[in-house]
C-alpha cells in the first residue's frame, strides 16, 4: 500500500501516541478513534516490551482507522513490520543504526522519523534523510523514566536552522508546560501521557491543536 503522503503537512502540529505503557492493547483501537476524533493527524503506535505479534495485530487495526481519517500512521521501531503492514511512517531511535539502513528496509516512499536528544543529533538526523524528528525529552517524563531532560534552551536555534522542517518537541509536555514550550520556539509537539490521561482526550487534543494553530 502506498503511504498517504510524502511529507508531514504543515498543519499537523500535534502528534499523538497510542502508547501501550498507558493504553491496554484491547483499548488501542478505541483510543485511536478518540485521538483522531480530537483532530490528531499524525498518530504512532508505541509498544515497548510487547510481543511483536501483538504489535502487528494492533498496527494492522490502527492503520486503516488512520487512513480513513486522513492521518499519518506511524509505527515505532519495527521497520520490516511497518513495511509489511503498509504504515505511512516508521519512527526509530538513535540505536536503530543509519537512516540509510532503515530506508533500505522500508523503501523510498515511507516517511522516517528519528528521535533526537541534542542539537547535534537533530541536525545529523535531517542530514541523514529523516522526514521529521522528535526533539527531547524537554522535561523529565515517566514515559521515558531516567532519561535526562534537555530543557528548552536549544529549541529556537535548532528550529531556525531547520526552517519549515518538521521538528516535534517531546517529553513532559502538558497543559501547564505547553506555553513555555511554545514560548521557547516550538511549532509542533508530541504529547503522550498527559493527553491519554485526560478525562476527555479528544477535547483536550482539540484545545491543544487550537493553541498550536495560533502560533
Ligand atoms: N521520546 C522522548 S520523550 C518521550 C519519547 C517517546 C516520551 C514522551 O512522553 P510524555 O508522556 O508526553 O512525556
Amino acid at each position: 500500500m502506498k503511504p498517504l503522503m510524502k511529507y508531514i503537512p504543515s498543519d499537523s502540529r500535534l502528534y499523538g501516541i497510542v502508547d501501550l505503557g498507558y493504553v491496554r492493547p484491547e483499548e488501542a483501537e478505541n483510543t485511536t478513534r478518540t485521538l483522531l476524533c480530537g483532530g490528531i493527524r499524525i498518530l504512532q503506535l508505541r509498544a515497548k516490551g510487547v510481543e511483536s505479534a501483538t504489535v502487528e495485530t494492533l498496527a494492522r487495526r490502527m492503520q486503516p482507522l488512520c487512513r480513513e481519517a486522513g492521518a499519518v500512521f506511524v509505527l515505532n521501531d519495527y521497520p520490516e513490520m511497518a513495511s509489511r503492514i503498509g504504515a505511512d511512517a516508521v519512527h526509530v531511535g538513535q540505536d536503530a543504526g543509519s537512516l540509510a539502513s532503515v530506508r533500505a528496509i522500508v523503501g523510498k516512499d515511507m516517511l522516517i522519523g528519528r528521535s533526537t536528544h541534542s542539537p547535534e543529533q537533530a541536525l545529523a538526523a535531517v542530514a541523514e534523510g529523516a522526514d521529521y524528528i522528535g526533539f527531547g525529552p524537554l522535561f523529565p517524563t515517566g514515559t521515558k523514566p531516567g532519561r535526562p531532560s534537555i530543557g528548552l534552551q536549544d529549541i529556537a536555534a535548532v528550529q531556525e536552522k531547520l526552517g519549515d522542517f518538521p521538528m516535534f518537541c517531546i517529553g513532559g509536555i502538558n497543559g501547564t508546560t505547553l506555553p513555555s514550550v511554545l514560548q521557547a520556539g516550538a511549532r509542533r509537539v508530541v504529547i503522550v501521557s498527559w493527553l491519554l490521561q485526560q478525562p476527555d482526550p479528544a477535547a483536550a487534543a482539540r484545545d491543544i491543536i487550537g493553541l498550536l494553530a495560533e502560533r
